[in-house]
C-alpha cells in the first residue's frame, strides 16, 4: 500500500467522495482470500440470477438486523486492521474511514463472484448501513458505473462516471455517492471505450498500460464488500431476559 493517507487516493472529478488504493493487497493475500472463498462450506453460496454471493457472518434479518458474531480471521486481517491504519489525513493520524462508525470497524463482508456477462443494477445500499463501503477486488477488473436520476426520476440507463477497479485494489466510496448516486455493474463480456477521459481513476490505476484500444476483457472478478451494519442484535441478551423470568 503506497500511500500515506486517503486524502492522497481521493478520486478527482467525482462527487464527494471516492478513494482508490490499486495495491491494496499483495498477490499472496489475494491467492489466499481466494482460496478462503473457495473452499467455504457450499451452503455458503447463493446463486443470484447474474451471480452469486457469500455473506459473512450471515444474512440480515428482514429488519435489517446483524445477527452479534464475528468476522473469521481471514476476513480481519490484513484487510480491516490496514483499513483502520490508514488514516484519512495525515493531520489526523488517528482518524480513519470507519472512526464514525457505530462499531468503529465493518461487521459485514458481502463476497460477490462475477463471471464474464455478469453483473449488479444500479442500486443504493440502503439505510441498514453506515455510509461507508469498502470493496477490495480479486481475480479481474471491471468498472463501476456511478448512475444518477434523470428529471423523472428514473435511473439513467448509462453511467455518469466509472471506475476500473483493478485486483488487489480498494475502492471506498462514501458522502453523497453513497446516498445521492446508484452504483452498478453492467452485464458485458469486455469493459470498452476506457480512458483518462472516461475512467475517473485512471491517474490512480496501477496497470493502465494494460488496457489496449481501449478494452479490458473481463475474466472471473470476485469482490469483498466491507460496511458497518447499523442495527446488531445480541441472541444471548434475549435468552437472558427469558432466563430472568
Ligand atoms: O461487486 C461490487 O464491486 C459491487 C457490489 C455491490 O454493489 C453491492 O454489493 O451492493
Amino acid at each position: 500500500m503506497a500511500v500515506s493517507s486517503l486524502e492522497e487516493a481521493r478520486v478527482k472529478g467525482l462527487p464527494s467522495s471516492a478513494f482508490y488504493i490499486a495495491d491494496f493487497i499483495t498477490e499472496e493475500e489475494e491467492q489466499m482470500l481466494l482460496s478462503k472463498i473457495a473452499t467455504a462450506p457450499k451452503p455458503r453460496w447463493k446463486q443470484l440470477a447474474h451471480r452469486r454471493i457469500q455473506v459473512w457472518p450471515s444474512d440480515l434479518s428482514k429488519n435489517n438486523t446483524l445477527l452479534d458474531s464475528s468476522l473469521p480471521n481471514w476476513l480481519v486481517d490484513p484487510i480491516i486492521s490496514r483499513m483502520q491504519s490508514l488514516p484519512i489525513s495525515t493531520t489526523d493520524p488517528q482518524s480513519h474511514i470507519f472512526s464514525d462508525s457505530p462499531h468503529g470497524a465493518p461487521n459485514l463482508v458481502l463476497i460477490n463472484e462475477y463471471q464474464p456477462g455478469e453483473g449488479i443494477m444500479p442500486h443504493k445500499d440502503g439505510v441498514a448501513y453506515h455510509p461507508v463501503v469498502c470493496t477490495v477486488s480479486l481475480g479481474s477488473s471491471l468498472t463501476l458505473g456511478i448512475h444518477g436520476k434523470n428529471e423523472s426520476g428514473s435511473t439513467e440507463s448509462e453511467p455518469r462516471w466509472r471506475i476500473l477497479q483493478e485486483p488487489r485494489s480498494l475502492l471506498i466510496t462514501t458522502g453523497e455517492l453513497y446516498t445521492d448516486f446508484l452504483h452498478g455493474i453492467a452485464e458485458i463480456t469486455e469493459d470498452v471505450s476506457l480512458s483518462p477521459d472516461t475512467v475517473s481513476n485512471w491517474d490512480l490505476l496501477r496497470s493502465p498500460d494494460r488496457i489496449i484500444d481501449g478494452r479490458h476483457q473481463r475474466e472471473t472478478r470476485t469482490s469483498l464488500t466491507y460496511r458497518d451494519v447499523l442495527k446488531v442484535t445480541k441472541l444471548g441478551s434475549k435468552f437472558g431476559a427469558l432466563g430472568k423470568r
